[in-house]
């Protein structure tokens, strides 16, 4: 292929290729969404609009960089109505401001690709498009733009409001296929003294001490809870003090959920478990949800686990950019290691390119570069619409690197791997379409 016409190509195969976003926080309808900024539907746990898309937490966090206490603190702000918060931070950000930041830009993104004007000095009529939109054809259309063919939830078990509608009917949560559950479980493994509590009262007949009758109660727990959700993996965010040393020494309740519970239900299963390590949370505890940092996870727990569990399956994504290099390497000597996006902070361009450049030349195309984390159904347009950009330049320059090495470069081998980094790795990795027909079989549908 003339190089002349390569980056137009890999242009266009990258943006025609469905995704499968991994990991998001958005929910299908029967979970309940806003009608409108007054009305909610059920627990209202889909988030769309405009005023949920300006009120972002990332937004926040931007919003108290300029504007100081004797304005307005966070708690005032968050003391106002939705309205209310998206006017004061479309006016700071957008209106006296140039919004240049990544998460800026993703409105912007946003709206003009739906069709709407953002160059506008008030929201009203972005709200009102909003208003006349219509909840379960509005998803079709925001998955179409953004090219996105499944989303996947993030389903907190130990989040009541969320755990009282799948113990009420898990069956209606199921049923919509554009959306697949995921079973999160950051508690089970950072707060063992509370989830015991919260498990004696679902019943689990646990006790504080990890004995091997709790862990019997834990794997039980779990066993139930992937059975109600059919999660497709499980997943868990760790701060950067997360450790798994099996060193002979006396192990943490941690290590010992993890080694006696998770890893044999897994492996039954085989289901895969994704690791998130780097967030700590509430540094600045005032901004709520936009209050948590960054910091360098220990990599050696992961390979330590990839080591000692080689019938189980690992998905990672570390929040610290100085750890990236060292998970590749750790995935060039596990396959049973996938690296997957880039996650949270590490979501703006110049990073992603570093990233992805770095985990091609490491690891060919044998990792998922990207999930969205939308929080916000509409911010999938964004998320995907930038990621593809960075992706599409960095596969264009390491195309025209092996044309010089002397390989001849097809649209063919670009189809191919736009296909396995966007949808196929990640979707192998964790057996869905495997698991997809054996829903089928079993219900007969
Ligand atoms: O990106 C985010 O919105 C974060 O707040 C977190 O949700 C993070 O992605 C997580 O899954 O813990
Ligand atoms: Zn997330």
């Amino acid at each position: 292929m003339q190089t002349t016409n390569l980056a137009q190509t890999v242009r266009t195969i990258i943006s025609q290729q469905r995704v499968t976003d991994l990991h998001t926080h958005c929910f299908a309808p029967a979970f309940g969404y806003k009608l409108s900024i007054e009305k909610t539907q059920g627990a209202g746990l889909l988030l769309w609009g405009v005023d949920e898309l300006v009120t972002y937490h990332y937004l926040i966090a931007e919003l108290f960089r300029v504007v100081g206490a004797d304005q307005i603190t966070p708690d005032q702000f968050y003391g106002l109505s939705k309205i209310e918060q998206a006017n004061l931070i479309w006016d700071e950000l957008f209106i006296k401001r140039t919004p240049l930041s990544e998460a800026c830009r993703g409105v912007i993104t946003t709206l003009t690709k739906l069709g709407l004007d953002p160059n506008t000095q008030s929201l009203d009529p972005i709200r009102q498009w909003f208003s006349e939109q219509d909840v379960d054809s509005y998803i079709d259309r925001v998955m179409s733009v953004a090219g996105v063919d499944h989303i996947v939830m993030t389903n907190e078990v130990f989040d009541a409001a969320e755990r009282k509608l799948w113990l009420s009917d898990a069956e209606a949560l199921k049923r919509d296929s554009r959306f697949s559950p995921v079973l999160r479980i950051d508690k089970l493994l950072n707060d063992w003294p509370s989830v015991c509590q919260d498990l004696v009262e679902l019943e689990y007949a646990v006790s504080e001490p990890v004995t091997p009758d709790t862990l019997a109660e834990i794997r039980r727990f779990l066993n139930d809870w992937l059975d109600r959700t059919e999660a497709i993996y499980v997943a868990t965010s760790f701060g950067p003090e997360f450790r798994f040393v099996p060193d002979g020494s006396e192990p943490t309740e941690c290590e010992l959920i993890i080694e006696h519970a998770l890893m044999p239900v897994l492996a039954e299963r085989n289901l895969a478990w994704a690791l998130m390590i780097g967030s700590v949370r509430g540094v600045n505890p005032r901004l709520g949800d936009a209050g948590d940092m960054c910091g360098k996870a220990d990599i050696s727990s992961l390979t330590n686990l990839a080591l000692r569990f080689p019938e189980n399956k690992f998905m990672a994504t570390l929040l610290s950019r100085e750890s990236q290099h060292e998970l590749c390497i750790a995935a060039r000597k596990f396959g049973n290691l996938l690296p997957f996006g880039c996650w949270w902070f590490l979501n703006n361009p110049s990073i992603i390119e570093e990233m992805t450049r770095e985990r091609i030349e490491l690891l060919g195309t044998s990792f998922s570069p990207q999930h969205s984390d939308a929080r916000i159904l509409d911010q999938l347009v964004y998320k995907w619409d930038h990621s593809r950009q960075v992706l599409s330049k960095v596969l264009t320059e390491k195309y025209e690197d092996l044309s010089r090495a002397g390989w001849i470069v097809t649209e063919e081998h670009i189809r191919n791997d736009a296909e396995r980094l966007l949808r196929n790795n990640f979707r192998t990795f964790v057996g869905m379409d495997e698991s997809a027909m054996l829903r089928v079989q079993k219900t007969g549908q």
